[in-house]
């Protein structure tokens, strides 16, 4: 039999690519050194940081598996999977700047833009110039983005938008918009266009006193009659399969992101655990805190290697969308789990923002929520096991 490292029990860095391995590792030297030591009066301060996409762009950590010729890394989902979890390990919020950019906003346009719009705004979201946005989400539909009420209406030479969407990460920042809209010049059919900031008729008001995931902005989109020309539609999709297939490759990024924000809760709690006394013992010696903490580790464990799993697939073609539900689900609920977990075993000083796992906590209930919540993937994998529509 081999040895045991508590901290990567199944030997997951051993079933990585050599490439796959140094991107891991400049992303989390990257992490580490830049966004670690930032994150926490940027949490407190509710701060906007743009210059971070311009650091990440740098790093080579945006669009990672767009090709290369328009300005990508051309790496696997594996590569892709692993950057979420270390940026995650810092923070929910900038992971959540990383994949909005990489696979909501850089993705479509990649698989579904034209070459025009791949030339003109895949070097520049890839290097981290222009900040991206996703808008489907609005008020009055979350989880049943089929109920959108935003229009395209055709105009002479293109189309008018109107609607407002909301909870959208990076929109008060956004250079490019990539939003859908139920287009009347399609039988209503919903198709994506791809806006500009300064747009007559488009604003990006940021939402406040949100307690969660403050190191990334969050807004609305107003379009209020937005003209565009013909040449603001994605051309190659129509209908829910075009947002679905990007929130795809997002949703499998996040299972792997959560992943990092878990271990750092766990880690942190191991060593608190070690380090304080109370009945003249380390608490981390009593029976109690080590059954939590091997708790933490299996679920880690598990949850990687499925990861892995899924993103092997992904890279030949073969991941299904209910694989991703089962990882996004799983890992964003024991994530969640973990963090509180690691909140408890610090007691008091778990509430301080000094020991940042109260951080996590509350980053992951959004990250537990946006996606697709954790009951909404429920509903998908009871449909593919039963052949039941259990939504409505
Ligand atoms: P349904 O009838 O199931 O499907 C409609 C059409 O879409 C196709 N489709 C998919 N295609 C590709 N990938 C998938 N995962 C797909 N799921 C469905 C389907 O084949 C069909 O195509 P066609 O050609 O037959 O028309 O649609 P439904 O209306 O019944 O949907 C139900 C449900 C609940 C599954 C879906 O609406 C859902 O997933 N809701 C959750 C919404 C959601 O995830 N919103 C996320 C907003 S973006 C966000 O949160 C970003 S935060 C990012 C960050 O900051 O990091
Ligand atoms: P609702 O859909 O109203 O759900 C409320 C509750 O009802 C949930 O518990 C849900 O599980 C439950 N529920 C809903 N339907 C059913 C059902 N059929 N059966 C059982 N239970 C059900 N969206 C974007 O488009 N782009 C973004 O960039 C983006 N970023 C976000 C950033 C943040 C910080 C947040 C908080 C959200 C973001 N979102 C974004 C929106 C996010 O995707 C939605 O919040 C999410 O899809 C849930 O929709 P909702 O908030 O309207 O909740």
């Amino acid at each position: 039999l081999g040895g045991f490292d508590w901290e990567d029990p199944f030997r997951l860095s051993d079933q990585l690519e050599e490439d796959e391995r140094m991107i891991a590792e400049s992303a989390r030297a990257y992490a580490q050194e830049k966004l670690q030591t930032r994150v926490g009066p940027a949490f407190e301060d509710e701060t906007v940081e743009p210059e971070i996409f311009r650091e990440m762009g740098e790093m080579g950590l945006l669009g990672v598996t767009v090709p290369e010729e328009y300005g990508g890394l051309g790496g696997s989902y594996v590569s892709y999977g692993l950057v979420a979890r270390e940026i995650e390990r810092v923070d929910s919020g900038y992971r959540s700047m990383m994949s909005v950019q990489s696979s909501l906003v850089m993705y479509p346009i990649y698989a579904y833009g034209s070459e025009e719009q791949r030339k003109k705004y895949l070097p520049k979201l890839s290097s981290g110039e222009w900040i991206g946005c996703f808008g489907l989400t609005e008020p009055d539909a979350g989880s049943d983005p089929a109920a959108m009420k935003t229009r395209a209406e055709k105009t002479d030479s293109g189309y008018r938008l109107t609607g407002s969407k909301m909870w959208i990460s990076n929109s008060p920042i956004a250079d490019v918009f990539v939003v859908w809209a139920k287009s009347d010049a399609h039988d209503g059919k919903i198709r994506g266009f791809v806006l500009e900031k300064g747009m007559k008729g488009l604003s990006a008001p940021k939402i406040g006193n949100k307690l969660s995931l403050r190191a990334s902005v969050t807004g609305e989109i107003v379009m209020d009659g937005v003209e565009v020309g013909e040449d603001a539609l994605l051309p190659h999709v129509q209908g829910l399969k075009g947002p679905f297939g990007c929130l795809n490759r997002a949703r499998y990024g996040i299972s792997w992101g959560v992943m990092g924000s878990a271990e750092f809760c766990w880690h942190a709690a191991r060593a608190y655990g070690l380090d304080r006394k109370q009945f003249g013992r380390p608490i981390a010696q009593t029976q109690l805190f080590q059954k939590k903490l091997a708790d933490m580790q299996t679920e880690i464990a598990l949850g990687l290697q499925g990861c892995l799993r899924v993103g092997r697939l992904m890279d030949e073609a073969k991941g299904a969308p209910e694989m991703i539900s089962i990882l996004k689900r799983n890992n964003c609920g024991k994530a969640l789990d973990i963090a509180r977990m690691a909140r408890d075993m610090h007691g008091g000083n778990g509430i301080s923002g000094e020991f940042q796992v109260i951080r996590h906590m509350v980053n992951l209930e959004t990250v537990n929520t946006y996606e697709g919540t954790h009951d909404v993937h429920a509903l998908i994998l009871g449909r593919a096991q039963t052949g039941l529509q259990a939504f409505f």
